[in-house]
């Protein structure tokens, strides 16, 4: 979870016994890998009911550890539909400012397309012309349509566009890319609020997803910005991104066991393969250090 997880949790417990000192540390550690104080409790009483005998190694922690942190992750498991019966199958992506939106866009667009579907992108970003370009540039690459709102339009017009003129189209997928949003901006919420309500006026079953994306650098503000967007478009979905330059997971830990909402995946690079579907095993060796 921090570089170097597994050695301060040796160093923590080695040639010491699991007692009050060495699980306050401990707690400390988990506090420092992001994880919130709450959830840290937790873990802890957890770690307290497993009897280590007296010839336990360090490695019996982390063996624990995983065990627990599997308990709170696993039930957080989905998967994206990208072979569904729902024809468009409606995705939503929100999320604050630079937390990989555009990109994740790209890299699920491009999953879609790989089983023949056709894809349209829509740009309700209308705030910056350079956000539609990023846009239509990734389109180009994956041979996506997009769909562009005029600077300074209304984006719930743009994204009422692609789902009712456009639906003839018989896309597969149609997603949708909003502007970046600091969750505690409330004219801003209200906006993605609408884009919701429009989607949910010409099909209630829209979006079939609504993805938050959280930037794994974050820390625990990240907690905050997951429970402020469900106040406005209930969340279906959370991406992980930017999971290669951040060792730190514990934000995610937290995340899941706060709000139990499902995970859908892990964005580890700014290249369209460097997406992964979520697996909690696969993600707690890697946030532990463990090779298998
Ligand atoms: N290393 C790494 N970089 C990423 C990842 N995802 C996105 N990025 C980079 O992060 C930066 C922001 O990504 P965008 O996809 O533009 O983020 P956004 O949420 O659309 O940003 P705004 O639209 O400005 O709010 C870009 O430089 C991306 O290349 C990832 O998983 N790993
Ligand atoms: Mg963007």
């Amino acid at each position: 979870m921090l570089r170097g997880f597994k050695e301060s949790v040796s160093k923590i417990f080695l040639n010491r016994r699991v007692d009050q000192d060495t699980l306050n540390e401990f707690e400390e550690l988990l506090i420092k890998s992001d994880i919130d104080i709450d959830t840290a409790e937790k873990i802890i009483k957890k770690l307290e009911l497993k009897r280590f005998g007296e010839n336990f190694i360090p490695e019996n922690v982390q063996t624990a550890l995983e065990e627990i942190i599997l308990e709170i992750l696993t039930p957080c498991e989905k998967k994206i539909e990208y072979i569904n019966s729902e024809t468009p199958f409606v995705l939503l992506v929100m999320g604050v400012n630079g937390s990989g939106k555009t990109t994740t866009i790209a890299k699920i667009a491009n999953k879609f397309i790989q089983k023949n579907k056709k894809v349209l992108l829509v740009a309700a970003d209308t705030f910056r012309a350079a956000a539609s370009e990023q846009l239509e540039e990734w389109s180009k690459n994956i041979h996506a349509d997009i769909l562009k709102g005029e600077e300074g339009s209304d984006p719930a017009s743009i994204v009422f566009k692609s789902v009712e003129d456009l639906r003839l189209e018989k896309y597969g997928a149609i997603i949708i890319d909003t502007a970046g949003r600091l969750h505690t901006r409330n004219d801003l919420m209200d906006q993605l609020g609408k884009i919701n309500r429009v989607l949910k006026k010409i099909d209630e079953k829209f979006p079939h997803e609504a993805i938050i994306t959280i930037d794994a650098t974050t820390g625990q503000n990240a907690l905050k910005q997951v429970k402020e967007f469900n106040k406005y478009v209930e969340i279906s979905g959370i991406i992980l991104t930017k999971f290669d330059t951040s060792a730190s997971g514990g934000t995610l830990i937290s995340i899941a066991e706060k709000t139990k909402l499902p995970i859908l995946g892990i964005g580890n690079g700014e290249k369209i393969n460097d997406f992964n579907e979520f697996d909690a095993k696969v993600f707690i060796k890697s946030i532990l250090g463990r090779e298998n």
